[in-house]
């Protein structure tokens, strides 16, 4: 692993942890999957019950794998140093992070065609707490096609690669803040 390749994933894992940190107070505790899981809800539009439950699941079976592999000091939260060591190794958290690379596209395709219109996509990854501009600039990353949508299949790739500490030039550098500046 090179310097630069490990500085790109922890690039990545710094703004997740805000991401995660949903309600705000420095620390990621299981509440703030919760708050994360309304937000995803709350927009939605046209999901049913059971892809709604999907990602609930995969939020706490997240949340659950990161307290235990992370809350080194036992406190029941993770705070960002604990946070950094996702990206040593990322292989502990492969099952959890599936979970949600498959619930979240599935929110984003009600109709279950298997793509994805921008609209939607931008909802959804505004309700996660990604900035306007980057979930553009990811969507086109993604090569939508003629009638502007991706597939369910290349956006959870994207959500895996996003975590993956051996990737750089993904396209989920585009998340984030100033690096395709
Ligand atoms: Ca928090
Ligand atoms: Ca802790
Ligand atoms: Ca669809």
């Amino acid at each position: 692993m090179t310097t630069e390749t490990n500085s790109a994933a922890v690039s990545r894992a710094g703004l997740v942890f805000t991401l995660f940190d949903a309600n705000g107070n420095g620390v990621i505790e299981a509440d703030d999957f919760e708050l994360l899981g309304q937000r995803v809800l709350a927009v939605s539009e046209g999901a049913d019950e059971a892809a709604k439950d999907a990602l609930l699941d995969s939020l706490r079976g997240w949340w659950t794998t990161l307290v235990t592999e992370l809350d080194t000091d036992g406190d029941g939260q993770v705070d960002p140093e604990e946070f950094n060591a996702i990206v040593l190794a990322p292989e502990r958290f492969g099952d959890a992070l599936d979970a949600f690379a498959v619930a979240l596209p599935a929110l984003g395709d009600p109709d279950g065609d298997g793509l994805v219109e921008r609209p939607l996509f931008v909802a959804l990854m505004t309700a996660i707490g990604f900035a306007v501009p980057n979930i553009q600039a990811l969507f086109d990353a993604f090569g939508p096609d003629a009638e502007d949508r991706v597939t369910t299949d290349v956006w959870a790739q994207g959500i895996r690669d996003y975590y993956a500490p051996d990737k750089v030039g993904i396209a989920g550098d585009a998340l984030v803040g100033g690096a395709a500046a």
